[in-house]
């Protein structure tokens, strides 16, 4: 591959209803989609995951759409690429920053399988025509509209519901989740609302029976995850901690958990995520695909990376409908009872919906080989 034109949109797409996690409330995905365009005139697309602020993780929309355009595509553009693996090389000098890297990642994954002509999921190496999928739902006013909320997407036919949870907004909300439906496959997300001195208040939680909780301490707490893991039966799953293969090692080493919420954008890329989910097999650790609220690019990837074999549990991969009226690609991505079929197309296997697209469109900026490194 040779790229010769990269395009940067920041995107606003309306969500039906606000999403509220234990750091903030979101009203519309404020994203990045990036367009990679191959000499032969194939085109790919990636998205930057990260919100607007630097809640979730370090990465921020304006900080991750200025260092893709001064200094990452310029480092991409007009390079021979033989394969997406081999991109990083060319951008070594640059820490973290892995949602950045991610998007073009992506992008040259799309690129690639389309040249290929072979669906993404199917050049990644996966194995699957269809992936489970749950819901994730935010946090909600009262322990009774939770139940609510969780009885509609029951009804919707999904059978795994995970919850928002925080100090103050947990035992209470998911005991009348699990009373209601006793054997639902539930479980509780954290998003590192916790810390050590909380241990007593999540062991409280171990005869919900949850499948899992998410990420309950902070991202770089190995430690004292691996310590409450001996000390609770409800398996630990890691999300924002796990941002590398490196990360896995050491999680493995010191048993901070038995499963990892793999995000594409969060471990840098597809070609991570994959390495990940084969180490974390080899090792007893399931692993499942999350999500960021994505937009359809970035959830068509989800899908594809979701048909690897090491992705043994239901994924954050809800359908298209779930967050928005209207995405950016077309077909939206539909459910099919708990499930979203792999598309059979080359690349990602959707199109993108040009209408929306340009009407959720806020700033459009080009790279081409000509566009200078300025710092
Ligand atoms: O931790 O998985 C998370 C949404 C925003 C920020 C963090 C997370 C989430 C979700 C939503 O749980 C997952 C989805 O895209 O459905
Ligand atoms: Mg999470």
């Amino acid at each position: 591959m040779k790229i010769v034109e990269a395009t940067l949109r920041k995107v606003d797409i309306p969500l039906r209803d606000p999403f509220e996690t234990s750091f903030l409330r979101m009203y519309a995905k404020k994203t990045t989609i990036l367009e990679l365009k191959d000499e032969d005139g194939t085109f790919g697309y990636g998205e930057f995951s990260a919100f607007n602020l630097p809640f979730y993780n370090e990465e921020f929309r304006d900080g991750g759409f200025d260092l893709l355009s001064e200094l990452i595509l310029p480092k991409i553009v007009g390079r021979e690429i033989k394969h997406p693996d081999d991109m990083y090389d060319l951008i070594k000098s640059i820490r973290r920053n892995n949602m950045a890297k991610s998007a073009v990642n992506c992008a040259l994954w799309d690129i690639y399988s389309k040249q290929q002509n072979e669906p993404l999921a199917k050049a990644l190496g996966g194995t699957k025509s269809k992936v489970e999928v749950g819901v994730s739902i935010g946090v909600q006013k009262s322990p009774e509209q939770l139940v609510e909320v969780v009885r509609g997407y029951l009804n919707d036919g999904y059978k795994r519901i995970k919850c928002k949870i925080k100090p103050g907004k947990d035992y209470d909300y998911l005991a009348a989740v699990r009373a209601e439906f006793p054997t639902v496959q539930l479980m509780g997300d954290a998003n590192s609302a916790y810390r050590p001195d909380d241990f007593e208040l999540l062991k409280r939680l171990d005869p919900l029976n949850l499948i899992m909780i998410e990420q309950p301490l902070e991202p770089g707490d190995l430690l004292y995850h691996a310590k409450l893991q001996k000390q609770i039966k409800t398996p630990i799953c890691l999300d924002e901690s796990v941002t590398s293969l490196e990360d896995t090692d050491k999680m493995i080493e010191l048993g901070s958990g038995k499963i990892i919420n793999i995000k594409v954008s969060r471990v840098g890329g597809l070609s991570i995520a994959k390495k990940i989910q084969q180490r974390a097999m080899e090792n007893g650790i399931k692993c499942w695909c999350g999500g960021m609220i994505d937009s359809g690019v970035a959830r068509a990837e989800n899908i594809a990376i979701a048909t690897l074999p090491g992705y043994v549990l239901a994924n954050d991969i809800a359908p298209s409908i779930r967050y928005y009226d209207r995405d950016i690609i077309t077909p939206m991505v539909q459910m099919n009872r708990a499930f979203v079929d792999v598309p059979e197309e080359a690349g990602i296997g959707f199109d993108i919906d040009w209408t929306n697209m340009n009407e959720f469109t806020l700033e459009t900026k080009k790279i081409t080989a000509d566009t200078e490194v300025t710092v």
